[in-house]
């Protein structure tokens, strides 16, 4: 078994919804071990898009790096997802950041994710959940990234709504 790290957002739609829907279809393919707390996120890159909700999990799977790839992009076309251009809004897109201590460098699948390092939207919720990870590039736990990011774009923990009283 192999354990396995991805990072979820979602900005267009019910956002939360998105986020459990990629949840619940992960742990068809593995066993869902961990899922952070919601993050309420400014857009990074492309900025006239809504706020994001982003959340990492953490899963342990049988399927090896192209097949988590290929579950996961099947996933969000399940979740809706229309490729218009990248950091386009999205409603559900889903990252591999780690899987086990892996390097892999090929044209399409690049592990550890080559843009974690910058993204404060990811290391937060990734430090809520594995804070003595070790980054196998960096050689730096995710603890030490996070306290090093330079990423200046806003992230909140996002208290859920509980079910509304009539
Ligand atoms: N994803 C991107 C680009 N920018 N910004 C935030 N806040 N959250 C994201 O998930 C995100 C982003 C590309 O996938
Ligand atoms: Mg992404
Ligand atoms: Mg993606």
């Amino acid at each position: 078994m192999n354990i396995a790290y991805i990072s979820a957002g979602s900005n267009i739609g019910d956002r939360e919804a998105n986020l459990n829907f990629g949840a619940r279809r992960l742990g068809e393919r593995g066993k869902l071990i961990q899922a952070s707390s919601f993050f309420e996120t400014e857009p990074v890159g492309y900025a006239d898009q809504p706020w994001f909700l982003n959340q990492v999990f953490e899963l342990e799977t049988a399927l090896t790096p192209r097949e988590l790839l290929a579950w996961c992009n099947e996933i969000e076309r399940g979740g809706g997802r229309v490729r218009t251009f990248p950091n386009a809004p999205r409603t559900l897109d889903l990252d591999i950041l780690f899987y086990g201590d892996r390097i892999i460098s090929e044209p399409d699948l690049i592990i550890p994710h080559p843009r974690m390092t910058e993204r404060r939207f990811v290391l937060e919720p990734l430090g809520e959940i594995a804070p003595e990870l070790r980054h196998p590039v960096e050689k730096k736990t995710v603890r030490d990234l996070l306290a090093n990011c330079p990423d200046a774009a806003s992230v909140r923990k996002f208290h859920a709504q509980s079910a509304k009283i009539p």
